[in-house]
């Protein structure tokens, strides 16, 4: 990279950071996060960042509206229970109300976890059918939470999960290449920025649209014109290039790259692991990311494959008697392990 370059991006965050305000809630998770890494440190344990579920675009200040996109959290969910498994602690960033590490067994699904349970001499009990997995997954759970090893943050929008991710990056510095940074979560390439977003609902009625007094000035992004919607969408900076190099440099990075089009996966894949310089890109495709997915490293790639006798779980296949709606995108497989 050259130095041109570097302060171009470094000029493109400070940017960024200067124009979209912190969450409210970040202080006090820094709290918590710096708390959770420097006790596990001294404890010899690695950290792992997690990221997971998509970010959202608010279209306006006081938000109705905004662009979301189809993560359900299931491979960030998924993989930290792994990750807690293999000793590490996890700081789980995820989006609110996303699935999450355990609990994603019996969320979000059409079966409710009431479904689950039964009734034996006045007390709630578990159907035998389920305990054996439910006993599995509680063990799990609570030995994590014995140990401590598990610290949950959220996100809604892009600007907070950029937030929490530089200043939780920064706070793992000190790890050096005991931290790893798993970036699981779709966020978006484009977004709204605060300086132009209206701050109320934009109205579809045209009798109530707010026409601007002043012609010369600036339209907002996102606004009405006739009867359409209009927006005009910036593209985010690309930070992930300032994870390696700014916030936490001697970490180990593992990112993803999410396409629809197989003929350019790898191509992709590759592309971020050379411009961001992580260690492990995994590729995945919409379609098939639940059984598949390739990893692609200086060495060359490997796919690694779900075998087709464990795919099972169709969306439709587990609509309950009661809940008879489809599930959303993401959540068929919610109580197996394809992540
Ligand atoms: O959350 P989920 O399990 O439904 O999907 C996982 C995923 C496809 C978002 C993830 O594997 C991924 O590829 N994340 C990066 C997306 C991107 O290219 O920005």
């Amino acid at each position: 990279m050259t130095g041109g370059n570097l302060a171009s991006i470094q000029v493109a965050e400070q940017d960024y950071f200067a124009i979209n305000p912190a969450p409210t809630s970040l202080q006090s998770h820094l709290t918590i996060a710096r708390e959770f890494i420097t006790r596990h440190a001294e404890g010899g344990r690695n950290v792992v960042l997690v990221t997971s579920g998509g970010t959202t675009v608010p279209l306006e200040n006081q938000t109705v509206r905004y662009i979301d996109n189809f993560s359900a959290g299931t491979r960030g969910a998924c993989s930290a229970e792994y990750f807690l498994e293999a000793g590490y602690a996890v700081i789980f960033l995820h989006r609110q109300f996303s699935l999450l590490p355990y609990s994603r067994h019996y969320s979000h699904n059409t079966r409710s976890f009431l479904d689950y349970m039964g009734e034996e001499d006045g007390k709630v009990v578990v159907e035998d059918e389920h305990q054996e997995d439910m006993l599995r997954v509680l063990r799990s759970y609570t030995a994590a939470k014995k140990k401590n090893q598990l610290l949950i943050l959220s996100f809604v929008t892009i600007t907070e999960y950029l937030w929490e991710l530089r200043e939780v990056a920064k706070l793992m510095r000190p790890l050096g290449p005991r931290a790893i940074f798993y970036l699981a979560a779709a966020v978006s390439d484009f977004f709204v920025p605060k300086d132009q977003m209206v701050e109320h609902k934009i109205q579809s009625s045209e009798a109530f649209s707010k026409r601007l007094d002043d012609p010369n000035a600036k339209a907002p992004a996102a606004r009405t014109d006739g009867s359409k919607l209009v927006i005009d969408l910036e593209p985010v900076p690309k930070f992930l290039k300032q994870l390696v190099d700014g916030w936490a440099p001697d970490a180990m990075i593992v990112s993803f790259k999410l396409e629809t089009d197989p003929k350019i996966l790898i191509n992709k894949a590759r592309y971020s692991l050379e411009k961001y310089q992580h260690h492990l890109v995994i590729g995945n495709l919409l379609t098939t990311r639940k059984w598949e997915v390739v990893f692609v490293t200086a060495g060359g790639e490997r796919w690694v494959r779900v075998p087709p006798r464990r795919r099972t779980k169709s969306v439709s296949g587990v609509a309950s008697l009661i809940g008879k709606s489809e599930e959303k995108d993401g959540d068929s497989s919610t109580d197996d392990d394809q992540a």
